[in-house]
């Protein structure tokens, strides 16, 4: 079957050009600059970044956001919280989420609008293992994500999460996961599409069948499997 890809004029908002070099140059020269390179990112524009951005790489990076702003991580007050059908519910404080067993890796990151990243290396916690911990009730057969950003969820499957690559991020190319990227932790399943990886998280529940989520009630598909959905492949 050909079916043509699907109507991209739903396509995921990305930060305007300018806003994203800003958000790109302040994450380089935060070095220097500390917080304050941050505080511009969601707000206007800053003039050194118009000036050095054209020399910087951005990785093939788009920063997506469907509110237009980035929540803002503080974390004395953060918890990850999952719950719903588990036998072991847990609030996991930032500390706590990476005092768990960590796990690195490279993998590839497709969005479904066409463009890629390769290489890159994320550290975190495998789904699996925080599956483990929580004890799945036998009627829990699918994850909610929800993002602090309301109202961005995303489902997977049970199986589909406890795949071995299936990894709450914390760490991207070896440092903290950026704001733009979702800090303090996102979802990360390379074989799907990247609107499942949901960023920004604030909890995870145990559901008993997976339900559209923020893209796919505007026509995407649920199983976003790359190269074989949303009329990719066949
Ligand atoms: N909370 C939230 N998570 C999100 C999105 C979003 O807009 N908000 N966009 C998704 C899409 S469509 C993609 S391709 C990736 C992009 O990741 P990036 O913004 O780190 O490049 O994030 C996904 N997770
Ligand atoms: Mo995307």
């Amino acid at each position: 079957m050909d079916s043509p890809p699907v109507n991209h004029e739903q396509e995921p908002r990305r930060y305007g050009r300018g806003i994203f070099l800003a958000t790109v140059a302040g994450g380089l020269s935060s070095l220097y600059w500390g917080k304050a390179a941050w505080d511009q990112v969601t707000g206007v524009v800053s003039p050194v970044a118009g000036a050095i951005a054209p020399i910087l790489p951005t990785g093939g990076w788009r920063i997506y956001t469907i509110s237009g702003h980035m929540p803002v991580f503080d974390p004395a007050s953060w918890r990850l919280g999952i719950g719903g059908h588990v036998g072991q519910p847990v609030s996991l404080t930032y500390d706590q989420l990476r005092a768990l067993p960590k796990t690195e890796q490279t993998s590839v990151f497709h969005c479904v609008t066409g463009w890629t990243v390769q290489n890159v290396h994320w550290g975190g916690v495998r789904m699996s293992d925080v599956l483990a911990r929580v004890q799945p009730l036998p009627e829990a057969r699918a994850l909610r994500f929800t993002s602090m950003e309301v109202p961005y969820v995303d489902y997977l499957t049970l199986g589909q999460a406890e795949l071995h690559d299936v990894l709450l991020a914390y760490e991207m190319d070896g440092q903290p996961l950026p704001r733009e990227h979702g800090a303090p932790v996102r979802l990360i399943i390379p074989e799907m599409y990247g609107y499942k990886s949901v960023k920004w998280l604030q909890r995870i529940d145990l559901v008993p069948k997976a339900e559209n989520g923020y893209w796919e009630n505007l026509g995407y598909d649920r199983d976003a499997w790359v190269g074989r959905s949303n009329g990719y492949g066949s």
